[in-house]
């Protein structure tokens, strides 16, 4: 890793950031390579890093149609956590936190993972039944989760209302201490840069159109940048899973929404924790730079278009401003949206298709960013073995066939 003074730093600055040194290459498409990832978001570069990584998978290229970063790997708002209700999830998204712990090290790259604990609120006896049937299964499953009643939360959290005249007062949360935060755009970074130097080729303005299909199997891809031969693809593109299925031939049952959120003016260090609600359709946490990033739930419409509308910003302030009245007198600074593939059963679709040699990683809906590591990692192994990794084997797509969903609506935490 290079290493600069601060006085070089502002040198650099002041110089037109001229004699940086590139993260990744600008690689361009060879004729074929043995594994091709469409999509290069958070998911579809821990795909390349762990092919590269674990199974000495090297000759791989990730097709991005624009640049790192500009899909909802840098669109979210960096929660990662892993309580989950069913065994299955909360296996898969446990996985992912032990990665995300030891991934600034792993990459050699500051990712900023902040554990500094997630709350998820209560209003009713019916969500604290709920919640607290949770925090049991987590504990069951080794993942760390508390129950909190009111006074518990406002020790916690002090600056949450815990009034009780609220018209959805806030009875307990479930906490999960080794929860948080990371920085969603190292992240992408830091996985590029590894998979680049592992030999990775990262091919940025490069969409792809679609693949060529020969007697059931796929044997390539058809892009803006020409033809590229691969005898395995995998589809990992978020928001446009359902688009790249049907360029392939096959259909999935996902359906596209915007998600938005915003961020606040920024001011000195208020709120140390992240606090979320399902119940007011409303989350917040306080970034490094003291903005406050607010979200809630998905728009209910279809759209392809990466913007949200106006009644879910409002409707999600006067839910903020109910929980922490404080925050009624900060200006908001600017939003912007992202489209989250979602599936009946509110969990990830990975694995084989109906083609054989073409796999599919998708259907993360609101919640993809914490799984990035961990998605990658049996992603990987899935492809490198042409069977599912175990954690994998429960998100098949026949899960819809056979009935075997695993139905995750309640710890979506963000209502779809
Ligand atoms: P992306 O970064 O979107 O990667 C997919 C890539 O595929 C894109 O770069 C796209 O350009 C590319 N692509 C698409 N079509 C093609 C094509 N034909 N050819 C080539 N490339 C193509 N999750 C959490 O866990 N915690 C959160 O706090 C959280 N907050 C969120 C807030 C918002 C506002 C949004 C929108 C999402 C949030 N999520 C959150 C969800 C999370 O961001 C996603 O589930 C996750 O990032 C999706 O995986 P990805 O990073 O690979 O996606
Ligand atoms: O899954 O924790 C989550 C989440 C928070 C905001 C959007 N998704």
């Amino acid at each position: 890793m290079q290493r600069f003074s601060a006085f070089a730093l502002l040198a650099k600055s002041l110089g037109g950031h001229q004699g940086w040194s590139r993260q990744w290459r600008l690689a361009t498409p060879k004729d074929a390579y043995d594994v091709v990832i469409v999509g290069g978001g958070g998911h579809g570069l821990a795909t390349a890093y762990y092919l590269a990584r674990n199974h000495g998978i090297t000759n791989v290229a990730v097709l991005e149609k624009g640049w790192l970063g500009g899909g909802n790997v840098a669109r979210n708002t960096t929660i990662v956590r892993s309580n989950y209700l069913w065994d299955e999830s909360a296996a898969l998204y446990e996985h992912s936190l032990k990665l995300w712990e030891d991934l600034s090290q792993d990459l050699n790259y500051n990712v900023m993972l902040s554990q500094r604990g997630v709350l998820n609120l209560a209003h009713s006896l019916q969500e604290v039944r709920d919640s607290r049937r949770r925090v049991y299964a987590n504990q069951l499953n080794g993942v760390d989760a508390e129950w909190l009643d009111r006074g518990g939360v406002k020790v916690f959290c002090p600056l949450i209302n815990t009034d009780e005249s609220l018209r959805y007062p806030v009875l307990g949360a479930t906490l999960q201490r080794r929860a948080g935060t990371a920085r969603h755009d190292a992240v992408a970074w830091g996985f590029a840069r590894a998979a680049d130097s592992r030999g990775v080729d990262i091919v940025e303005n490069c969409e792809v159109t679609g693949f060529d299909i020969q007697g059931g199997r796929v044997t390539g891809v058809q892009t803006t940048r020409g033809a590229i031969r691969a005898p395995k693809v995998a589809i990992v593109v978020a928001g446009h899973g359902s688009v790249m299925a049907e360029r392939a031939g096959f259909r999935l049952p996902l359906e596209s929404h915007p998600l938005q959120a915003l961020v606040s003016e920024p001011i000195k260090p208020v709120l140390d924790c992240v606090v979320m609600s399902n119940a007011v359709h409303v989350y917040v946490s306080q970034s490094d730079k003291g903005e406050l990033v607010i979200g809630a739930g998905i728009d209910s419409y279809n759209s392809y278009a990466q913007r949200g509308s106006l009644p879910v910003v409002t409707s999600q302030l006067g839910a903020l401003i109910a929980l922490f009245p404080m925050f009624s007198r900060l200006k908001m600074m600017r939003n912007w949206g992202g489209i989250v593939d979602v599936s009946p059963d509110a969990s990830p679709i990975v694995g084989k298709t109906p083609i054989d040699g073409l796999y599919f990683n998708g259907g993360w809906g609101t919640g993809g960013f914490k799984a990035t590591p961990g998605s990658g990692h049996i992603f990987a192994h899935t492809i490198a073995h042409e069977d599912p990794h175990p954690l994998a084997a429960p998100f098949n797509l026949d899960r819809f066939s056979t009935g075997a969903l695993v139905d995750e609506h309640g710890a979506a935490a963000v209502a779809h």
